[in-house]
Order: C-alpha cells, then structure tokens, then sequence
C-alpha cells in the first residue's frame, strides 16, 4: 500500500506537510493560523499556482472528529500528486489533456499503429514527430554523435524484458539473427547471475506494436545496437517497485548493458 493507502500519526502527517510545501514552493504554501489546546501547531496548506491575484477558494478540513481517521487520510490523497503520470506535460490540440508519449513521438513509423493521434491518449504521439523539447534534444544530441554512438539503451518498467528494433513493424530488421543472439546473451547473463526471468526478441513481436520508439529512431539512424530494457518487475509491484528492490534490479541491469559492451567491442 502506498504512503496513501494507509494512516499516518499527527508527526508524519507534520513531516509530509513540510516535505512537500518545501519541494512544491511554487504550487503549495504552508500558513500558520493558530494552535490546539493542547499547543500543537495548526496549519493550512495552500494549494495554488503563483499567480498575484487573488483567487476564488474552496476551503477543506479533514477531521475535526478524532476518531474518523478517513477523514485526515483524504486530506492527504487529496494533495498526493500522480505517480502513475506517463507522459510529458506539454499542451497541444483544444482538449484539455496534458502530455504526449515521448517513446511514440520520435520520428520512426511515426503515428502508425500503437498509437493514437488523440491527445487523451497515455500513448499520444503528438502533433509532429520530435514536437515535444525532450524527444528534440535527445535526437539532435544522438545525431551530432552518430558516428561514435556504437549502441543506445533505453530503460523502462515494468515486465522484465529485452526487446530490440522492430517496434513499428512486425518485419524483421537486417540486424535480426545479431540482435536476437545478443538480447538472448543478456537474458541468459541475467538469468545465470540473479535467478530472474527476462523474456527478450524484436518489440513488435515480443510486447506489442509500439511506432515512435527511440529504440527504433537510433536504430534506423545508423545505430545498430539499440536495445530498450523492461525492468522489474512482472506485475506485483508494477510501477511502484518498492526501494528494497532497486539494487537487485540495476544489478541484474548492469550485468545485461555489460554483455552488450562486450559485444560491441568485439564487433565494431
Ligand atoms: O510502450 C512503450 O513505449 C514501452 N513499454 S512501456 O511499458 N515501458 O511503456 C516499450 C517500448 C518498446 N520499443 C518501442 N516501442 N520502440
Ligand atoms: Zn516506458
């Protein structure tokens, strides 16, 4: 369960209130109006953008009955931003939605199937291939070095695969049988030294149809080498992958991006 899901005490409740105000400055204010009975501060959080004129309010108050512990636990899920939130945070098109795919605006089958031209879509492609700032940098950085670019990895979560180019086709690259024996190396590299399960071949084949991929883009620009990493785990946690979990998983990671140097450098 996440911190969310569960009840806090009146410090925790404290601590999160300070953590967040401080790491929001510009959505969040912390104000002090006054003290309880028994001397504990009593605060209010401020949820709103920086702008100088005075706005229009809705007050909230979660708890004034001490024993209805939902009610502070709102409160607080209220104020929790989305950590399932996948996309960029740019605006196009005249819905209100927010954010396009950044792993389907890159400019490779752009926009074919496996992505949607809806901007409400999480697998939005976007107006234009590269119109998102993020996707734009990484590419111009990745063209200028081409040459001396020998690999390109990509890593994302969750379901524990390794997955080469096609993504936007089901068609087999030129590279097919090289990529496939190196994907199987670092399934096999992962399976020997850690015990877990990494399933790996092309992206169409192997998850799904997915167009705008970077993994792609590298690949059709010249950089043979391009591999995207699914990381742990396959569906218990998900996304949430819990912090014990992180040093298994970048171990088992590392041990993979290091068969694949080996490769490189005894092919190039
Ligand atoms: O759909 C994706 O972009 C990736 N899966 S995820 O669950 N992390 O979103 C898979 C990417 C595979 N490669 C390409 N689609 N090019
Ligand atoms: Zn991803």
């Amino acid at each position: 369960a996440s911190y969310y899901e569960q009840y806090h005490s009146l410090n925790e409740i404290y601590s999160l209130m300070e953590e967040i105000s401080a790491r929001h400055p510009d959505l969040l204010q912390k104000i002090y109006i006054g003290s309880s009975y028994e001397k504990r501060p009593l605060y209010v959080l401020k949820l709103s953008n920086r702008e100088k004129t005075p706005k229009n309010a809705i007050w909230i108050d979660c708890g004034i009955h001490a024993r209805e512990w939902i009610a502070p636990a709102f409160c607080l899920w209220f104020l929790g931003h989305n950590r399932m939130w996948r996309k960029s945070r740019s605006r196009h098109g005249s819905k209100d939605c927010i954010g396009t795919d950044m792993n389907r605006n890159f400019d490779a089958g752009w926009c074919g199937r496996g992505a949607s031209p809806d901007e409400c879509r999480e697998i939005y492609c976007g107006p234009y291939p590269e119109s998102e700032p993020e996707v734009k940098a990484v590419a111009n950085f990745v063209k200028q070095h081409r040459d001396r670019i020998k690999a390109y990895i990509t890593m994302h979560s969750y379901s524990q695969m390794v997955l080469f180019p096609y993504s936007y086709t089901r068609n087999r690259s030129k590279d097919h049988d090289e990529l496939l024996l190196v994907a199987k190396k670092v399934a096999e590299a992962i399976r020997t030294s850690s015990r877990s399960r990494y399933l790996h071949g092309p992206g169409a084949q192997t998850i799904y149809l997915a167009p705008g991929g970077s993994d792609d883009w590298a690949y059709d620009l010249g950089i043979k080498y391009s591999f995207t990493f699914e990381l742990r785990d396959k569906g218990t946690y998900g996304f949430l992958l819990p912090p014990n979990l992180i040093k298994p998983t970048c171990s088992e990671a590392l041990t993979g991006v290091k068969i694949i140097a080996l490769h490189v450098i005894d092919n190039i």
